[in-house]
């Protein structure tokens, strides 16, 4: 049997086994802390409650984005900026090996791949980095992030076995040494780095092995590493933590995704999935560190054949983010990190099998980086709010409760209880948390007042179903005291003459805040407040309307808001610049201002008189600048001045006008389209000369023996992406009448089988992983030559460890093993003047497949961000039995499957499209059933024109066609 690719099983070398060697940390034991040992470098420290940075305790509030699945590096500070002005002040990135050493010893992290842009990037917008390299990620990638070539290595991965410890070494030594001089300690912006992953649960009698944890921080430490070593246990089970000596990391921390990974009851929150016991569980396994969550439950993947990223969307959404990040905080949590924020596209086959081409994961920021969900938003009010409360940073979180706090035992209160400062914190939830009923009730809270019957101005409070609420007590306006506020608190700043407090409820709610002050208040907008005024307090009650109210006791300004309301509000920070990055930590930045706008502001800078601020635009929005310094006259909006009127307590307002743009899309199925056969094997003047021979006697898969004479894994012989092809000689006897094949691809995989130029048969796809299928042969004449050719979809491996790869630029996995793939055909201007014409809407009548390639230009107008997709609309039913392949300028960006689904739209960015020239599209057609195939319509669509003011999004390097030697 001769091949070009083939697959193999990663996950027999998943196993872990127990065997000892490596160091031990140095231990530095001291009464209060035993286990912390000393930090090599004094910017990065942390007690119990927190990490501090620069002396200056911080939150760390960080969301996961993978730079390589948003492959166009001048887009990543547009991402960056969006989890900012989120609130957020951090971003956890997981480095995927098989991208960066697709030959063993082979280490390239150069164009799409580079670091240096994404350090920057997140300098320029002022957020730190946790880096977490693996070597083992996870992370939905092909093989977890190992590449291919591992597959020979003999000894059992994630183990301390000699050779794979061995072939780790390069690429952990490589990609330190760049993480090493982006650290802060060196002027960078990464804070903190996680050795392996999740490395957590044994199999097959193996055991944890604490020297090879061990071995995989000394590789850091020994390559420059000093922030401090986080874990990422899969769940509260307390491995590797600090103080247990081999292994031990310095803060521990763990994962958590309590509403799993089944996006197809969007509204099912089954009983007890809420976890209540991450405090208890902290305090008897690490007690010492910030209590960590280093990946909680931001979205989930989906598989092929799943229910769509929407659904995903609406089982998190920001019901859930309510009601679980604040079961969070009721814990305590010091650093925790949302998975995902932005997952982004797994493009050229990066992914695992598990998932497809879409990893959009139904987070914050969608994979086309619009901030439309809702979640986002609610994730905005959250962070911004911790952001302002340094008092959550060392308050002690206390225990559940359903007595003491309120009026009804349905409800649950967390208190979060001042530690050095008076405030306190109460969460309050349904004791049953999936509750979808809203209960009235009444809260009991202890204040520096006594202990106070809330609402005291009569009536009663609301939890609606599935949320949660922060009730503060205490709580400092920048020396302004809320005895204690139901109305959360969104955020406040105290500006050089005034101070600003944006409260919100739910919609129609009941709220009272009390305010420590001895001035009157006055509803200076809107209507409806009552207040009252004792000794020393002023209390505010009102119901939530969509209607703001602004209430004014002297220089301090409460807006009253709904939710919906408050999503419009912004607290940009003052962009950094140079050596000052603005890394918004709790109060930092108190000159900058709040807005209120829509869609998004990025950021704000100023000029002695000018006030500038960069945001976009989805509609016509009028804008407020809330707190701009007497000396400023002037605003701008992109760069753009803007004629604004100032209200009598000092509010700017102006209003930014939004045209939608003509955008002038080709229709695709109009281009002239130029294809070739992609299957010249099957034609009997196809010599396979230059093929490699699978004669492979032994392989390393231990989960299964091998059942034919010879080693038919791809992996074994460095063949580990995309579509692969066998080719199986044999002479006749005159006797056969049916050919058995087990093929292997992956869930969603498909194959096709050829004898000589007849098609046999296919199997077409499901979630199988593998498949049996016996096909019928015709009768063969006795003592002839025979060629089965056999085409499997590989949907998600590895690398070639044995010979390197033909495109550098777009990386190791990017193509497959079909003919116009070796021949580098799905390339900008590839020889296809020779060819015939025809569309892939009109599609091939014959089970096979078909190269399809066109050029089209588009000419978008600047100063937009516009989503751009390409749609599968085939509505056949029963559906087709094919398989798509889209290239983009050669980066492959969609692997869609008709049959199998659920993909039909796949964005792609601008940069990797040309938005304003010319753009190459290539499409493989892969018809699996008799009578071939047709795409049933590909289309190109917009989503909503942004107004942005992301600004020029440089092309990635493409390179166009050139003869590759050696191609066959
Ligand atoms: C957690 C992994 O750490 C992460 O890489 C990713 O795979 C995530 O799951 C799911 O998207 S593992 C956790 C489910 C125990």
């Amino acid at each position: 049997m001769k091949f070009l690719q083939t697959f193999a099983c990663l996950a027999a070398q998943y196993a872990i086994t127990a065997s000892i060697g490596g160091k031990t940390g140095v231990l530095i034991r001291g009464p209060e802390d035993p286990e912390k040992r000393a930090a090599l470098q004094s910017i990065v420290t942390w007690d119990k409650h927190s990490l501090s940075v620069n002396g200056e305790r911080i939150m760390i509030y960080s969301g996961e984005f993978h730079p390589y699945r948003l492959p166009v590096p001048s887009l990543w500070l547009d991402v960056f900026q969006k989890i900012k002005a989120m609130g957020f002040n951090c971003v956890s990135f997981y480095v995927h090996w098989a991208l960066l050493e697709g030959k063993q010893g082979d280490f390239s992290a150069e164009g799409v791949f580079a670091f240096e842009p994404f350090f920057q990037a997140a300098t320029d917008a002022g957020i730190y980095l946790i880096a977490r390299p693996g070597p083992y990620i996870n992370a939905e990638v092909s093989g977890g992030g190992f590449p291919g070539w591992l597959q020979r290595v003999k000894g059992v991965l994630r183990t301390s076995a000699s050779d794979y410890l061995a072939a780790t070494d390069n690429y952990v030594a490589s990609i330190s040494a760049i993480i090493a001089k982006a650290q802060i300690t060196n002027g960078g912006p990464v804070i903190l780095w996680q050795p392996e992953n999740e490395y957590s649960s044994w199999v097959d009698g193996q055991s944890e092995n604490p020297a090879y944890m061990q071995y995989v921080e000394n590789q850091a430490r020994n390559a420059g590493i000093v922030v401090p070593f986080i874990s990422n246990d899969a769940g509260p089970d307390g491995h590797n933590v600090p103080g247990s000596g081999t292994g031990a990391v310095d803060i521990y921390g763990h994962d958590g995704y309590p509403l799993g990974f089944s996006c197809g009851s969007p509204t099912n929150w089954p009983a007890g999935a809420l976890p209540t016991n991450y405090r208890a569980k902290h305090l008897s396994q690490s007690p010492n560190t910030p209590y960590s969550i280093d990946e909680f439950q931001g979205g989930s993947f989906d598989p092929w054949g799943g229910h769509g990223y929407d659904n995903c969307a609406a089982l998190l959404n920001m019901e859930f983010e309510r009601v679980f990040y604040k079961n969070n905080y009721a814990a305590g949590v010091a650093i925790m990190n949302i998975y995902m924020t932005y997952g982004g596209t797994n493009w050229g086959n990066l992914g695992h099998p598990g998932g497809y081409t879409s990893y959009d994961y139904g987070s914050a920021i969608t994979e086309n980086r619009l901030i439309t969900r809702e979640k986002y938003s609610e994730a905005k009010l959250q962070a911004q709010f911790l952001k302002v409360s340094p008092a959550y940073l060392t308050a002690i979180a206390g225990t559940n409760d359903s007595t003491t706090y309120t009026n009804t035992t349905d409800l649950t209160v967390t208190p979060v209880v001042g530690n050095g400062t008076e405030t306190s914190f109460f969460v309050l939830r349904h004791t049953a948390y999936e509750n979808t009923a809203s209960t009235q009730y009444t809260l009991k809270l202890p204040t520096s007042a006594g202990t106070l019957s809330i609402p005291t101005l009569g009536g009663s409070l609301t939890l609606n179903g599935r949320d949660s609420k922060i009730h503060v007590t205490d709580y400092d306006v920048g020396g302004t005291t809320l005895l204690y506020s139901t109305a959360e608190v969104f955020t406040w700043k105290k500006f050089t003459s005034k101070t600003v407090l944006i409260l919100y409820g739910g919609p129609g709610e009941l709220h009272e805040t009390a305010i420590k002050s001895t001035t009157s208040a006055v509803t200076i907008e809107g209507a409806g407040v009552t207040t009252k005024s004792t000794s020393g307090t002023v209390t505010l009650q009102w119901t939530t309307s969509a209607t703001r109210r602004i209430v004014q006791l002297g220089t301090v300004y409460i807006y009253l808001l709904d939710r919906n309301s408050a999503y419009n509000y912004w607290v940009p920070d003052l962009s950094g610049s140079g050596s000052t990055p603005a890394y918004g930590t709790s109060l930092q930045n108190p000159e900058s201002v709040i807005i209120k706008a829509g869609y998004l502001i990025r950021n704000v800078t100023t000029t002695s008189t000018g006030l500038y601020l960069n945001g976009d635009f989805n509609a016509t929005t009028p804008i407020e600048v809330i707190g701009a310094a007497s000396g400023l006259t002037a605003l701008y909006v992109n760069g753009q001045k803007l004629s604004f009127t100032t209200n009598n307590y000092g509010v700017w307002s102006s209003s930014v006008a939004y045209n939608s743009p003509s955008l002038g899309l080709p229709s695709l199925s109009s281009l002239t389209w130029s294809y070739i056969d992609a299957l010249p094997e099957l034609q009997t003047s196809y010599s396979d000369k230059s093929w490699n021979f699978a004669d492979y006697t032994t392989s390393n898969n231990t989960l299964r023996s091998l059942t034919t004479p010879t080693s038919l894994y791809s992996s074994d012989y460095g063949y580990h992406t995309g579509y692969l092809l066998y080719r199986g000689q044999f002479t006749a006897t005159g006797a056969e009448n049916s050919f058995t094949i087990e093929t292997q691809g992956g869930s969603g995989f498909g194959s096709s089988v050829w004898l000589g130029s007849s098609y046999l048969g296919s199997w077409t796809g499901s979630t199988a992983e593998g498949r049996n299928n016996t096909y019928t042969v015709p009768t063969l004449t006795a003592g002839k030559v025979y060629v089965f050719t056999v085409l499997i979809d590989n949907m998600g491996l590895d690398e070639n460890w044995s010979i390197t790869y033909a495109d550098r630029t777009r990386g190791p996995l990017n193509e497959g093993g079909l003919y116009p793939e070796r021949q580098g055909f799905h390339q900008p201007n590839p020889p296809s003047s020779t060819w015939a014409t025809g569309n892939p809407t009109d599609g091939i009548t014959a089970p096979g497949v078909r190269f399809y390639t066109a050029t089209f230009t588009l000419a978008i107008p600047a100063g937009y961000d516009i989503p751009l997709y390409f749609v599968f609309t085939d509505t056949t039913s029963p559906a087709a039995d094919y398989r798509v392949q889209l290239y983009v300028n050669g980066y492959q960006f969609g692997k869609y499957t008709n049959n199998v689904g659920p993909e039909k739209s796949f964005p792609v960015p601008e940069g990797i499209l040309n938005y304003r020239g010319t753009n190459t599209i290539a499409v493989t057609l892969w018809a699996q059933q008799a009578g071939g195939a047709n795409v049933g319509g590909l289309t190109l669509v917009a989503g909503t024109p942004v107004l942005s003011s992301l600004g020029t999004v440089s092309l990635v390097s493409m390179p166009a066609y050139t003869s590759r030697a050696g191609a066959y």
